[in-house]
């Protein structure tokens, strides 16, 4: 298949890239460097200097002999992405072109605006270059679980039948995101919904948790071809950055009473959701949500597992609680479904003690990276 990627830079789209690439489809990336550069501007670089994307994708061409189309461009810029689909035409599209730190969202007005900007253009105009140049194309579009936020009732997958007055209708499940990066994907969704409904694309929404894990089957062949790995307050999500801190000897940041819980997943199994999603494409005029994570754990049990197997690796490990920067419940109701990817075949790579281990001891081999005045968190919410 001719496959697009938005993003393909990132933590997650330059994997995406290397293992369609590997299994022979005809891949083609965007990215724009944002997450490069604002990583730079807030000193919250990756734990592994990495090459740029030229020269990861020759890197990967010179070991597998396949090829990956580069192309560095502003998706939020309809211009190019116009040029993109005129040179390659999709038969898939993975939509991860968006700025996906939420304390970043919530640093100030400039950092607001330009994730609101950047993602909901992006979005926009992914949508219209589908209508104008290749309106049979799959949309795979990367959600959030946080869309949902952590309601008191147990979590769908997307929709909700709702009963009022005696009567029956199906709604999209509703949203309530914690942060303003979590709301520029509600509107995402809202966005794509309408265009679904109205003009018959056929979309895939995975909603994803966070997502943890440095080790794919191309990035295990050269260091060189690891994703973007971050551990600072920005960038870095949870279990990275625990386990960051497992090694730096730094207590491990629970943010409050550590009774948060979300859908977690490896890195592995994102490249397994996306393809599944590829594989089985939504049907015309179908907007199909689908929930991607694999476990559910509090931040206290993630925690409490990497501290454990931490220990026993000598590594003595703390943890700490720290006044939480985020307005979030810290102790709440989590009942969300999933068994969406489970019924397309998703084979799950647990978070298991052995899984932990070999990510610590990777971690280990960067000790001397580690910046450990990137830890604490530097953005609140207020
Ligand atoms: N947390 C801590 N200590 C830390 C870091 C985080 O207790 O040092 C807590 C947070 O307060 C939160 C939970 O861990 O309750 C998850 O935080 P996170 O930073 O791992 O994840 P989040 O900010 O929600 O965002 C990440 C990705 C985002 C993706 C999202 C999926 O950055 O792009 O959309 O995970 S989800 O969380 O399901 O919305």
């Amino acid at each position: 298949m001719r496959v697009l990627v938005l993003g393909g830079d990132g933590y997650l789209g330059w994997p995406t890239a290397m293992d369609f690439a590997a299994k022979g489809h005809d891949v083609y990336v965007i990215d724009n460097y944002m997450r490069r550069n604002i990583a730079q501007q807030t000193q919250s670089e990756a734990l592994i200097p990495l090459p740029n994307l030229n020269d990861r994708a020759a890197i990967f061409k010179s070991l597998t002999g396949k090829n990956i189309q580069v192309k560095i461009g502003d998706c939020a810029d309809y211009r190019t992405m116009e040029n993109v689909f005129r040179e390659f035409v999709p038969d898939v599209v993975v939509h991860y072109a968006e700025q996906p730190s939420a304390p970043y969202s919530m640093m100030g007005f400039e950092q607001a605006s330009e994730t609101l900007n950047n993602n909901l253009n992006a979005t926009m105009n992914l949508i219209w270059a589908v209508m104008e140049y290749a309106p049979k194309c799959h949309i795979v579009k990367l959600g959030t679980m946080g869309e949902y936020g952590t309601p008191n009732i147990d979590i769908e997958e997307g929709w909700l039948e709702i009963e009022h007055k005696g009567r029956k209708g199906k709604f999209l499940y509703p949203r309530a995101a914690g942060s303003l990066y979590h709301t520029t994907k509600v509107l995402d969704t809202d966005l794509i919904w309408f265009y679904v409904r109205t003009f018959g694309l056929s979309v895939t929404d995975l909603m994803q948790g966070p997502v943890y894990g440095l080790s794919t089957n191309e990035s295990d062949q050269d260091e060189r071809l690891l994703p973007n790995f971050h551990y600072d307050d920005i960038f870095g999500t949870a279990v990275n950055r625990f386990l960051v801190q497992a090694v730096a000897g730094v207590p491990l940041t629970v943010y409050g009473k550590g009774g948060q819980t979300r859908g977690y997943l490896n890195l592995r199994d994102t490249l397994q959701c996306v393809d599944l999603a590829m594989n089985n494409p939504a049907d015309e005029g179908e907007l199909r949500i689908l929930n991607q994570f694999t476990e559910t754990f509090s931040v206290n049990a993630l925690a409490e597992q990497i501290q454990r197997v931490g220990n026993g690796m000598s590594l003595n490990v703390e943890v700490k609680s720290i006044e939480n920067p985020r307005k979030e419940a810290e102790d709440h109701y989590y009942n969300p479904a999933h068994s969406g990817l489970m019924e397309l075949g998703l084979e799950p790579n647990y978070m298991t003690d052995e899984v932990v281990a070999s990510m610590l001891e990777q971690i280990i081999k960067y000790k001397d990276n580690i910046d450990s005045s990137k830890i604490m968190p530097r953005v609140k919410w207020k």
